[in-house]
C-alpha cells in the first residue's frame, strides 16, 4: 500500500554536480554557491590525506579518500550559509580547511 507520505517520482533533469579538490589545508573551491530548493551532489576527490568534511548543521560528514571521488549528497537548502570543516587531523593548518555553501534565494 502506498504511503500518505510517499514522494512523487524524483523531478526531472540531473541533479547538479559540483567538483571539489581537498588538499593540506584548502578545499576548491572554498565557497560553492547554490540556488535555494536545489539538491546538489559534491564529487570530491582529495590529492593528498583522507581529509574530511563535515557539515556540522546539516549532521552531514565524509571521509576524502585520496584515489576515490566521493560523492556528498547535499540535499535542497534554504537561503543561507552552511560553513563545512576538515575533521580529521591532518597536520599544522588543520584548523584552517574549511569553506562554505552559501545558498542564494
Ligand atoms: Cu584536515
Amino acid at each position: 500500500m502506498r504511503s500518505a507520505l510517499a514522494q512523487p517520482a524524483a523531478a526531472a533533469g540531473p541533479v547538479r554536480e559540483v567538483e571539489v579538490t581537498a588538499r593540506r589545508f584548502e578545499y576548491l573551491p572554498n565557497e560553492i554557491v547554490l540556488k535555494a530548493g536545489e539538491p546538489v551532489v559534491l564529487l570530491v576527490r582529495s590529492l593528498d590525506f583522507v581529509h574530511g568534511m563535515n557539515f556540522p548543521v546539516l549532521g552531514l560528514r565524509a571521509d576524502l579518500v585520496p584515489g576515490r571521488i566521493t560523492r556528498v549528497e547535499i540535499p535542497a537548502q534554504r537561503p543561507g550559509v552552511i560553513d563545512f570543516v576538515c575533521d580529521n587531523f591532518c597536520g599544522d593548518g588543520h584548523e584552517e580547511m574549511h569553506g562554505r555553501l552559501v545558498v542564494r534565494a
